[in-house]
């Protein structure tokens, strides 16, 4: 008597295609918009802005690049500190939904100048604090790594400048390269990564996103988490339903 062994039917590629074509996440464009390297050259906020912040080298624009799916909107480097301006992407989803993607410059050049590093952190400052239309800022650390004290500081920096007068900015917390960490370790990075940080108010940075451009595990759950934060849709709606509280007294100016 034979019994037939069927191995798991793997998802035939035509129909992965026609899935992918009725994806509303789907990125269908995505752009340059401007690099600035200083805050009067920025370019008007016209949309929801994710920042990507983190160490050189840690995978911002390789991230970037998943995320739109292109290879080369970012350029990468791995020549830590290349990147001395803040780029702004724009990324346009399927079901119309527009982000703005800004790759922040990456600290910890030991190698500048003071007044380079003055430059740098004036202009990071100031983005951070001053800009309307920032919702989020997705802290990448290397998932090997963990939180370091550059990291810290900007943490501590963002939670500081929320009590300014603009829209309170989310922070979220991702483990890059988890390619790079064993399988069997990466929820334990994960864990570990989120313990050592900070209770913010939002408790956001409590859950670390895995992420790796190589495999691209985690670009959903990334999607996901910027169209919370953009509240552009696409998570479960929040049982609480307290949509549109945000707005109330919280667009005075502040100089
Ligand atoms: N193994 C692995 N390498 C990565 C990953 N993301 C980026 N890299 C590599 O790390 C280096 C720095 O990446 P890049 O995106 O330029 O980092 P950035 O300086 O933070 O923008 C490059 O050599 C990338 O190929 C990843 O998820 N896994
Ligand atoms: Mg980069």
């Amino acid at each position: 008597m034979t019994t037939s062994r069927r191995a798991p039917k793997p998802q035939s590629a035509p129909t992965a295609r026609a899935e992918r074509q009725l994806d509303p996440f789907q990125i269908v464009d995505s752009s340059f918009v401007a690099g600035a390297g200083s805050l009067a050259s920025l370019p008007p906020p016209v949309s929801a802005e994710v920042a990507f912040g983190g160490r050189s080298n840690v995978g911002k624009s390789s991230l970037i690049n998943t995320l739109v799916e292109r290879k080369g909107l970012v350029r990468t480097s791995s020549n830590p500190g290349s990147t001395r301006q803040i780029n702004l992407y724009e990324a346009r989803a399927r079901d119309g939904a527009v982000f703005q993607l800004v790759d922040l410059p990456g600290y910890g050049f030991t190698r500048r100048s003071k007044s380079e590093q003055a430059a740098w952190a004036s202009l990071i400052e100031g983005y951070l604090r001053g800009r309307v239309t920032l919702a989020a800022v997705l802290l990448l650390v290397d998932a090997r790594r963990g939180l370091e004290e550059d990291d810290l500081e900007l943490i501590r920096f963002i939670e500081a400048s929320r009590d300014v007068a603009r829209r309170p900015v989310e922070l979220l917390l991702v483990a890059t390269k988890v390619d790079k960490v064993p399988r069997s370790s990466v929820r334990r990075a994960l864990d570990q990564l989120s313990a050592a940080a900070p209770r913010t108010a939002g408790g956001a940075l409590r859950r670390a996103i895995g992420f790796s451009s190589i495999t691209g595990e985690g670009r959903r759950d990334l999607w996901l988490a910027i169209r919370r934060v953009t509240r552009l849709g696409g998570a479960a709606p929040s049982p609480s339903g307290d949509a549109g509280r945000e707005d109330d007294a919280s667009r005075t100016t502040d100089g």
